[in-house]
Parts: C-alpha cells; sequence; structure tokens
C-alpha cells in the first residue's frame, strides 16, 4: 500500500491519485478532533436506541445475535455540529483541492457503522459514480476513520488504477434484501491486482468516483465507524441517481462558477432506488 504522508509533495499526491485512484492519510485527524468527533458519533446515536426499523436518519440491521444494530446514518452532516464542521475541514479541503480544483461543493455525507455482530454489513464490490453519474469525474469520497479499520473489522478492499477504465454497469438493489453489484464481476475475480486499506482511527482515505472497491462483513470484536464525505467540482453536475441530501451543492471552499463542464460519453442511469441504504452507493 502506498502511504501518503506529509513528506508526500502536493504534486506527488496528485501524480499518485491519477494513477492509483486513491490516497491515504493514516494520521490526518489529532487526537482532539477525534475525540470531538467520537463523542458526537455517541450522541447521536443514543436517538437511535430501541430502533428496529430503519427511518429518515437510521439504516437499521439485524445482528446474527438477534439484536438491532445500526448501520448507516444518513446525512450526518445535518444531525451533528462536528459533523458539519468537518466537512470545511481545511486539512481534508486542502487535500481535495489539489486534486479536483479550487471550486468544491457537497455531493453527501453517510456515516458507516459495522457493528461486530452483522454479517450484513459489508459492501459489494461497486464504483460510486454510477449511483450519482455527474457530467464529468471530479467527485471523489473522503472517508474519515472514527475507528481503526483493519481486516477484521472489514477494511476497505480496492483495484488500484481501476478508476481508469471508466464507469462499469451495475445491478442497483432495489430493496434491502440484496446490495448493488457489478453486472460484470469478471473485473474483479484476481486478487492479484486488489488491496486492503486498514486505516487508523483519525485517519483518511480517499477515492476516485470510478474507483472498484468492496468491504467486508465485521468479523472482529471491534466496531468499525467511518463517516464518508463525497466532494465534487463545482462545475460537475449531477445527471441522475439521487441528490436530495442535506447540503447536496453546497459549495464549500472557492467560488460557484455557475458553469458546467460536460464530458462525452454513453452512461448507464440507476433509475428509482427505493431503498436509502442502496441509493448512495
Ligand atoms: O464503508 C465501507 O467500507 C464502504 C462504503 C462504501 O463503499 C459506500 O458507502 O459506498
Amino acid at each position: 500500500m502506498t502511504v501518503a504522508t506529509p513528506t508526500m509533495t502536493l504534486e506527488q499526491q496528485k501524480a499518485h491519485y491519477e494513477e492509483q485512484g486513491y490516497l491515504v492519510f493514516p494520521e490526518l485527524l489529532d487526537q482532539q478532533e477525534l475525540a470531538v468527533l467520537r463523542a458526537a458519533l455517541a450522541e447521536v446515536l443514543e436517538e437511535a436506541e430501541g430502533l428496529t426499523e430503519t427511518n429518515g436518519k437510521f439504516s437499521v440491521t439485524r445482528g446474527d445475535d438477534g439484536r438491532y444494530y445500526v448501520r448507516r446514518i444518513f446525512s450526518p452532516f445535518a444531525h451533528h455540529q462536528a459533523f458539519h464542521d468537518l466537512v470545511f475541514n481545511p486539512k481534508i479541503l486542502d487535500v481535495v483541492e489539489n486534486l479536483i480544483g479550487p471550486n468544491i461543493q457537497l455531493h453527501h455525507t453517510k456515516l458507516n457503522l459495522k457493528p461486530p455482530s452483522s454479517r450484513e454489513a459489508r459492501f459489494e464490490w461497486h464504483q460510486d459514480y454510477p449511483f450519482f453519474p455527474h457530467t464529468n469525474f471530479d467527485l471523489l469520497a473522503v472517508m474519515i476513520y472514527l475507528d481503526e479499520s483493519t481486516e477484521e473489522n472489514g477494511c476497505l478492499t480496492i483495484v488500484p488504477g481501476s478508476h481508469n477504465w471508466g464507469p462499469r454497469n451495475h445491478l442497483f438493489a432495489k430493496d434491502g434484501a440484496f446490495s448493488s453489484q457489478l453486472e460484470d464481476k469478471t473485473v474483479v475475480e484476481d486478487p492479484s491486482g486488489q488491496i486492503k486499506v486498514p486505516v487508523p482511527a483519525g485517519g483518511m482515505e480517499l477515492h476516485h468516483c470510478n474507483m472498484l472497491h468492496s468491504s467486508t462483513a465485521n468479523l472482529g470484536t471491534k466496531p468499525r465507524s467511518a463517516i464518508i464525505i463525497q466532494y465534487r467540482a463545482a462545475d460537475n453536475v449531477a445527471i441522475g441517481g439521487s441528490n436530495a441530501h442535506a447540503g447536496n451543492g453546497m459549495m464549500v471552499r472557492g467560488e460557484n462558477p455557475y458553469r458546467v463542464r460536460m464530458m462525452e460519453g454513453v452512461f448507464k442511469l440507476p433509475g428509482e432506488i427505493s431503498d436509502p441504504l442502496q441509493r448512495d452507493g
């Protein structure tokens, strides 16, 4: 795994992102910043106590032990000041600006939780772009880890360089029973091109919208929580998928150019996906 550190120049970070489609910053947040986010998570989760069904704020799943667990908080940005402020954290935006330019908008936020005893809290191989196609590919996911993510508790697996293969067709799950997945799985059959990306608590991984990625269920005993922030260049306009998220289209840095940058191509649109968990990749 290549790890981006403060010793990697901005040029090197950009070159690595363009070639490999991802970057990792194992120590992005300090202990104080991490503690604030973890306290915010605990506070928001208090509201989900006793919940047995998914609602507009929480996606709930039943664990192997029969208990109910939250597996996703939708739009955490709107539910706690600490998550709101994280979206504007200059340490994140400096990295993002170097990759997609000075004018940056929020697309959406989500907070994925992998409770130890849930085989369902996994993600099949997918790319993000097909879930919310845009007029260009300057769209990326920033994952900020609130717990250490390891191979045991379901860290990300990626195919470095796969973002250069362009968007692939997906079979979109229409309800909670299945996870959306790639139509042609042969592209992820060869494990030699895949790497696991463990990240310490407080670290950041980011990946291009066409990066092929997946993650297993949590097979360990420790939870794995990560907040995901999707940013896009301000001249990258959504052309499909679900975009009705809190803060969608909000400028987080720079100025709105009120201009659209279009790419040529033919892309499958996701259509209507009723399950909110499946809608956002
Ligand atoms: O949380 C993970 O391990 C992967 C998340 C992901 O790919 C997604 O939410 O689209």
